[in-house]
């Protein structure tokens, strides 16, 4: 039931109508609970030390009682692994590492017998170093239709030893590598916006969309449901590929407004939209009988701000989801918080789009660790033994009650592996192991993202956490993880992993994830919200001041991001409840 904008509700006095949840279909992405699973970490088979595809399929019913939708699973195509499988030579192969293509034909039939959807990643923007395309553009001349497939240039300066323009990788460093010519002589430029061992594709090039969308079709006739689609924002550069001055390090940097009104050359062109829109025509093609059920995805890594420039990805002729980033970026701040609701249902709305949630993933330091770190201060690429560290209580406690506010939104939700268990990043891992190209491309400045990338804990007494049958893990486990291992917390009263069951049950039961958002103004500290589901009225409290709230009399609670006081809602703390 859709309230008007200023129904009151007990907790509510002025609450604004946010979302109206009955003016969308119930489509199954629109507010699909999805779990990223990072292939490398999340269970090991073999005994190597590495994540496969057998460890993954023999943990799905894990996932199918913590009571998520669908998963997603980063890269796990054949890889030189120079960027964690982000750099890939083969699309249509799955890398030794992680198995055979008969392992992911079982793991998809396995996770659809347990009722799970599966979406894989799509990495367009770039290929390895080491794809066949990338060799062949190598060993042919400069103005070869090889070289045409990839973004060669000629140098500046009258032997061409400056680089083309000035534009730096997100890895540090420039963004462009000389190669040597077949003749031996010093020769053209190509342009990497990641490692050198990424060379970016030209997208301009219709071979290169013909390929993309032969891959695409690959993947769907394996049977899965979707995408998640690697650097959308990136595919089409600004013609000319000109000099662009402002700090591009962060990709957010530059687009917030804050020193120019430019558009990096590099980022968000308008361009990149038609190449979504032909992907969306394939997407439909492959459901036959129309039911939403059917619908084949695709969800857009973009690191795009503002949400209204974001939004113009998930027009209905291009993503069905989109990532929330700015959700993701926001400090503990209620009124910020309740800033970025408000404009991420704006934005998202006004294209008929769901919002889609997030909160940590295999880039970021894990919220945990993020929010025990003093609050307004620049969210760190990666924390070393010798940064500051964060306070690891108040961290999960935010996570916990920033978890269980996310939880209560409309729309579709992202769940990074490991955060169900509380997990922190490894913030003291030694220097020597880190194998994030960002570590050593920043010269050593930034630690880059290992930290949040460690391999999960399951049981903890055994080697290795119970990753895998030996005690090898290719990044170290912290000493923190033992305690938070999921046999330790299964079935535990207050467990970080029965929270997370509790909530995606709650959720699924009362339909939260289509219900209007009702999102009380002005509530200082206190972000107060209804959600207004079909089977029920749900209110949100999320208490980020430091003095505890009174829940209203006859409250009773659904859920609790952590212990109360009786009828009070200590600091940091989240929770549901109908009146
Ligand atoms: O990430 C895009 C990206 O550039 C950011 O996530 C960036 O790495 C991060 O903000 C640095 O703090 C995607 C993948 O998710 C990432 O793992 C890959 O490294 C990258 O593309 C290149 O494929």
């Amino acid at each position: 039931m859709t309230q008007n904008p200023t129904t009151p509700t007990s907790t509510a006095p002025a609450a604004q109508l946010v979302h109206d949840g009955s003016r969308h279909a119930d489509a199954w992405w629109r507010s699909a609970v999805i779990y990223q699973i990072y292939p490398r970490s999340f269970a090991d088979h073999d005994g190597d030390g590495m994540g496969d595809l057998v460890g993954i399929t023999s943990r799905l019913p894990y996932l199918r009682d913590l009571g998520v939708d669908a998963v997603w699973l980063s890269p796990f195509y054949a890889s030189p692994q120079a960027d964690a499988g982000y750099d890939v030579s083969d699309y249509r192969a799955v890398d030794p590492l992680f198995g055979r293509l008969e392992d992911a034909k079982a793991m998809v039939a396995r996770a659809h017998e347990l009722g799970l959807r599966v979406i894989v990643d799509l990495v367009p923007n770039h290929t390895s170093d080491e794809h066949e395309w990338f060799r062949a553009a190598l060993a042919a001349a400069p103005g070869s239709p090889e070289r045409e497939r990839y973004m060669f240039r000629d140098g500046k300066g009258p032997d061409g030893s400056e680089p083309p323009n000035n534009w730096e990788s997100v890895f540090g460093g420039r963004a462009w590598t000389r190669v040597t010519e077949p003749d031996g002589s010093p020769g053209q430029w190509y342009l990497h916006l990641f490692d050198p061992k990424q060379p970016d594709l030209n997208w301009e090039l219709p071979e290169v969309r013909e390929e993309f969308e032969s891959i695409l079709r690959f993947w769907l006739d394996l049977g899965v449901d979707g995408f998640r689609v690697d650097v959308a924002h990136g595919l089409i550069k600004e013609a000319g590929l000109p000099d662009w001055d402002a700090e591009l390090h962060l990709l957010g940097a530059g687009l917030k407004g804050e020193s120019t009104d430019r558009r990096p050359p590099m980022w968000d062109q308008d361009g990149v939209h038609e190449v979504y829109e032909s992907w969306r025509r394939i997407l439909n093609s492959y459901n036959e009988t129309g039911d939403s059920a059917g619908d084949r995805i695709m969800c857009a890594e973009a690191w795009v701000t503002p949400v209204e420039r974001a939004a113009r990805y998930v027009r209905e002729t291009e993503f069905h989801q989109a990532f929330n980033f700015d959700f993701l970026e926001t400090h503990w701040h209620a009124d910020k918080l309740r800033e970025v609701i408000r404009a991420s249902y704006a934005a998202n709305d006004s294209v008929g789009a769901p919002t889609t949630w997030v909160l940590s993933n295999h880039d970021v330091v894990r919220h945990a660790s993020r929010l025990g770190l003093p609050i307004d201060q620049p969210r760190p690429n990666g924390i070393g033994a010798e940064d500051p560290q964060p306070d690891t209580e108040l961290g999960l406690r935010r996570a916990r009650a920033a978890t269980t506010l996310m939880l209560a939104l409309p729309g579709g939700a992202y769940i990074y592996q490991g955060e169900e268990l509380g997990l922190p990043d490894h913030t003291t891992m030694p220097d020597e192991v880190r194998q994030d190209p960002t570590w050593e491309r920043s010269g050593h400045t930034e630690k880059g993202r290992d930290g949040c990338r460690v391999p999960m804990p399951w049981e903890a007494d055994r080697p290795g956490l119970g990753f895998g049958p030996s005690e090898q893990t290719w990044l170290p486990q912290p000493e923190s993880y033992r305690a938070l291992a999921a046999d330790q917390q299964a079935g535990v009263p207050g467990s970080t992993l029965e929270l997370y069951r509790r909530m995606l049950q709650v959720r699924r039961e009362l339909s939260m994830g289509q219900g209007s958002l009702l999102l009380e103004e002005s509530t200082g500290d206190v972000v107060r919200m209804v959600n207004d589901a079909r089977e029920a009225r749900v209110q949100v409290v999320a208490n980020l001041g430091t003095d505890p709230v009174d829940l209203p009399d006859g409250a009773q609670v659904l859920v609790a991001s952590g212990a109360l006081d009786g009828t009070r809602v200590p600091s940091d703390t989240a929770v549901w409840f109908t009146a």
